[in-house]
């Protein structure tokens, strides 16, 4: 695949990997980062890959967020703007029709924490740190960041880490379910490891799931249950989904194809 110049965009086997790469600058979110980042997400949307990692270059950082140098100074329009932006291209990330790894390979910290929580999973190493520090900046987070985070690890967790700005250590962030695991050796192999759990069922039907589960944080019950059932319709529908009954039926393994 491409170089997209702040980022690296390439294939690891079945799967795409976006490597943040600004290591001088502990891999921080410019704008001309972000403004790569939702190109590379159309075009790993348009790919066959079937997942999407992302990580941040060097050893120290996954992402040490929005680039604090570019954003004093601006107009309240261009604030604005500017989350609008930042928000508009996670909610890319977000609505891939392939699932994503954040792989949290340091310091994962503001906009960089806002891209991880934007993923459908998170790993990370043992040395990770991750935080929502924008308070001590005299900000709040602006990329989708009070909006995620209570929906990963509830409210009065959310407010602590965003009220407070403190840094959660790896072990921590496992334990309120910020990272779904932790990980050693080879980061990166990890991630392919771990994205490989999935990536052999159908696509289609891990994105019902994916959507099914999003929806359960937006809707009362009552509707969310609707939403369940026209999806799991929507899945019963599939090929896939007669391939995977008769596989078991057969006691053979499912050969699905994504329809
Ligand atoms: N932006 C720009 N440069 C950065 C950033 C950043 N976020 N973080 C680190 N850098 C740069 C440093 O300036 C330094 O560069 P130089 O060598 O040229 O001085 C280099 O990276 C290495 O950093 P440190 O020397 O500071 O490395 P340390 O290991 O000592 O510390 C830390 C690492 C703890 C991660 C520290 O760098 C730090 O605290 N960084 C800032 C973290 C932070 O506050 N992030 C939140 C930013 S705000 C945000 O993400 C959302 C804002 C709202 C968005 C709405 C926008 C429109």
């Amino acid at each position: 695949m491409s170089a997209i110049m702040s980022i690296a965009l390439t294939r690891v086997d079945e799967f795409a990997l976006i490597t943040l790469n600004r290591p001088e600058a502990l891999n921080a979110l410019s704008f001309a980062l972000i403004a790569d980042l939702g190109r590379a997400f159309e075009e790993v949307a348009a790919t066959d890959a079937r997942a999407l990692l992302i990580t941040g270059a060097g050893t120290k950082a996954f992402c040490a967020g929005a680039d604090i140098k570019e954003l004093t100074g601006r107009s309240l329009s261009a604030q604005k703007q500017g989350a609008e932006f930042g928000q508009a291209t996670f909610a890319k990330l977000d609505r891939l029709p392939m699932p994503s790894i954040a792989i949290i390979n340091g310091y994962a910290f503001g906009g960089g924490l806002e891209l991880a929580l934007a993923c459908t999973l998170r790993l990370a190493t043992r040395n990770a740190k991750m935080g929502l520090p924008e308070i001590k900046l005299g900000l709040i987070p602006g990329y989708g960041g009070t909006q995620r985070l209570p929906r990963v690890i509830g409210e009065a967790r959310a407010l602590d880490m965003i009220m407070t700005g403190r840094t959660v250590d790896a072990d921590e962030a496992l334990g309120m379910g910020l990272v779904n695991r932790l990980v050693d050796g080879d980061a990166v192999s990890a991630g392919v490891a771990y994205a490989r759990e999935f990536s052999g069922y159908s696509l289609p039907v891990l994105a019902c799931a994916r959507e099914a589960v999003k929806r359960a944080l937006d809707n009362p019950v009552s509707e969310g249950l609707r939403v369940e059932a026209n999806l799991s319709t929507i899945a019963f529908q599939t090929a896939d989904a007669v391939e995977g009954m008769d596989a078991f039926m057969a006691k053979r393994k499912a050969q699905f194809k994504d329809r």
